[in-house]
């Protein structure tokens, strides 16, 4: 059996501990398990020099003195390495832009009146984008504009000049650097084909030129397919508000049905939300013997659900077969993405029907109901209706008894609220907290959990060291969910665990010290923000100027790589760990953590330590403050670094004096007021 250093070694997640014990007892195959099998895991592919392009191969080269040094084509490691990664940009890419599209679908649909239970929720949105994209809004209805700004959208797939984003969001500076370059995106589609077309067999032989490709796809991902997802799910589902809910496999309960949504696109998942307060299905479930339906989410989807209806958050990603595994998840409905294939092996021990709703993802073992936005609401209430139905079939339960409260729901949109008031929504508290050294600067902390790390331990451990030495946190995806499940994201953590600037202002604003910003798609969000921190002006002209860094401390997958891709063309300083696949070939490694800074301004570093990653993003942050003439932080932290300490005490950290400091042009704003932020419950 386990013991407490072996489960500790798997996760820092109590819950998660107390499940390993059960599926070990009951020979619940687990990915820990499976990883272990893989182990040690194969060098040539781990260096990313192992080529699987044509037939000829599979070839590898060796890093050793002896051995190939190309394959049979000529390829060097630099190619291979470099080739591999850019088709892994590519499909990551597609991921986040497959389900902006499905986005789009769903909004024209909605529009037309063909969306059986769906309404357009954020009108003011939707106007702002339509302005913002040139679509005539004076005197027509919600539904003539949404029709023509899903349409205008959709047209981002397929066009050959740059996405509308790209001229009305981006501070002109980073879009010149991009211009020159020639990394400006054109449809998200054809530079998705064009990476694999450069990446086939016998095409592009140059690594950079291949990297640059990859970075001309990634740009398509953040600032396009992502932030089309992002705003139309607003559009249609309506734009978070700071929210309250639970977090971890505690908030199943043993008397009501569990519903587990598990995947990515809130299209169904919003829906199947709805539903579970339709009086109809809430006697039925009674009538069953229940006391409640409980609708709580796994990965994104979770995020989806929590930002806009508060629904709970069962876990992150290694938590989906352990809540399984609890005997207690009556139903588990899947779309798209990062579902293990392993839960049709789970779900053998138990009684949890497997509900698949995507024609692109079926799974042996499960019931497939095939989604379609037409019916919608009737869908998902025929979800509803099997899980209640599998209620009787339960056999015994084993829920773990953890949860943690949180405050979700920031956006590029309310932070300015939540900082600035109300009646006067600004980033210049921000960007005044960062210029006085309250905050040092500002850490996005985003990405999975892989079972080669001890799951959440590096979130954890990195987004602590961040608060203690006042750097600001936002986060998205399951690495929101890590903090979530340590108490991270209540307003009360500051107090335990940031420095004393952050405490202060979120004592002064009631915020969390890490602000949740929804899914990993998402996370165009804060590139939003943080063109609306270079607008205000005062910390840069453009975002490579900007204090901030951005880290994925347990990454898994090439939806993260192109995250990590696009936030770098973007001009940050990125954290990735484990390393991607290209320590192979050390021009590689060298062009995408030193070279890349003289083109975009932005670069990786592949530190694998969370603490000294995030030092290492510190010393990236005070640099950027010495550029910016800015003083060490307002008050003494644990980390240091290269602070001149001594302009503390004099206190030369200057203030803001708008007619001092140039701030370029002010770009179309896409996050102008809306609701006040207060917490909802
Ligand atoms: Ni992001 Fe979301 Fe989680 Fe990683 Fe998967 S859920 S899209 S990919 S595992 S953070």
């Amino acid at each position: 059996m386990a013991d407490a250093d072996d489960l500790a070694k798997k996760s820092i997640d109590q819950a998660a501990q107390h499940m390993l014990h059960i599926t070990e007892q009951k020979g619940v195959e687990t990915i820990w398990d499976r990883y272990e099998a893989q182990t040690p895991v194969c060098k040539f592919g781990k260096m990313g020099i192992c080529c699987r392009i044509c037939d000829i191969g599979p070839c590898r080269v060796s890093p050793f003195e002896k051995g190939a040094k190309k394959g049979a084509c000529g390829a060097d490691a630099a190619v291979i390495a470099s080739r591999h990664l850019a088709r892994q940009v590519a499909a990551g890419s597609s991921a986040h832009s497959d389900h902006g599209r499905d986005i789009c679908h769903a909004l024209l649909l909605t529009a037309q009146g063909k969306a059986e239970g769906y309404e357009i929720k954020d009108t003011q949105k939707l106007r702002r984008i339509a302005e913002e994209w040139n679509i005539d809004v004076d005197g027509r209805s919600d539904t003539e504009i949404a029709v023509d700004v899903a349409r205008a959208a959709m047209n981002m797939w397929n066009q050959d000049s740059q996405p509308l984003y790209m001229y009305t969001r981006t501070p002109e500076a980073t879009r010149q650097r991009w211009e020159q370059l020639g990394i400006v995106p054109r449809g998200i589609d054809r530079e998705i084909v064009q990476t694999l077309h450069s990446t086939h067999e016998g095409v592009d032989s140059d690594y950079r030129n291949i990297l640059l490709t990859a970075f001309r796809t990634s740009l398509a991902d953040g600032w396009v397919g992502s932030m089309i997802g992002t705003d139309l799910s607003d559009v249609l589902f309506g734009s978070p508000k700071p929210i309250r809910s639970k977090a971890n496999m505690g908030v199943m309960k043993d008397d009501h049905v569990n519903v587990l949504v598990h995947g990515h696109e809130p299209t169904l998942s919003e829906m199947v939300v709805a539903a579970s307060r339709d009086p109809e299905i809430v006697a039925l479930a009674e009538k069953r013997g229940a006391k409640g339906i409980i609708v709580g989410g796994i990965c994104c989807t979770a995020n989806e659900i929590l930002m806009r209806q508060g629904a709970p958050v069962v876990g992150n990603f290694m938590h989906q077969e352990l809540a399984v595994a609890t005997g207690a998840c009556d139903l588990m409905l899947v779309d798209v993405q990062c579902m293990m294939p392993s839960l049709s092996d789970v779900i053998e021990h138990f009684h949890t029907k497997l509900v698949t709703t995507s024609a692109k993802a079926k799974m042996r073992g499960a019931t497939h109901i095939q989604f379609s936005e037409e019916r919608g609401y009737s869908i998902a209430k025929e979800i509803l209706t099997l899980a209640i139905e599998n209620y009787a079939n339960r056999g015994e339960t084993d829920i773990p008894q953890v949860t943690e409260d949180l405050v979700a729901g920031f956006t590029a949109e309310n932070i300015s609220q939540n900082l600035g008031g109300t009646y006067r929504p600004s980033y210049r508290p921000l960007n005044n907290g960062i210029i006085e050294g309250r905050l040092r600067g500002i850490a996005a902390v985003i990405g999975c959990n892989t079972p080669q790390k001890t799951q959440d331990k590096s979130h954890w451990e990195m987004v602590t060291e961040f608060l203690k030495n006042d750097v600001l946190v936002v986060q998205t995806g399951c690495s929101a969910h890590a903090s979530a499940k340590r108490g991270l994201l209540r307003p009360e953590a500051a107090a335990k665990y940031a420095g004393q600037g952050i405490q202060e202002i979120c004592r002064a604003v009631g915020i969390p010290p890490i602000l949740h910003l929804g899914s990993c798609v998402d996370n165009s969000r804060i590139l939003v923000a943080l063109c609306e921190m270079v607008n205000e002006g005062g910390i840069g002209k453009e975002l490579c100027e900007l204090p901030i860094a951005g880290a994925a401390p347990e990454a898994m997958c090439e939806k993260a790589i192109a995250i990590g891709f696009y936030c770098v063309a973007s001009g940050a300083y990125v954290n990735y760990a484990p390393a991607m696949r290209v320590s192979g070939s050390p021009d590689v490694v060298k062009f995408l953590t030193e070279d890349v800074v003289e083109l975009t301004g932005g670069q990786f570093d592949f530190e694998e330590d969370p603490v000294q990653a995030a030092r290492n993003m510190i010393d990236h942050i005070d640099r950027k403050r010495k550029a910016l003439g800015l003083g060490p932080t307002k008050y003494p932290v644990p980390y240091e670094g290269q602070q001149d300490v001594s302009a503390r005490s004099s206190g030369s950290s200057r203030a803001y004096e708008p007619a001092a400091v140039g701030t370029g042009t002010k770009q179309v704003c896409p996050g102008s007021p809306g609701a006040t932020p207060a917490i909802e419950e």
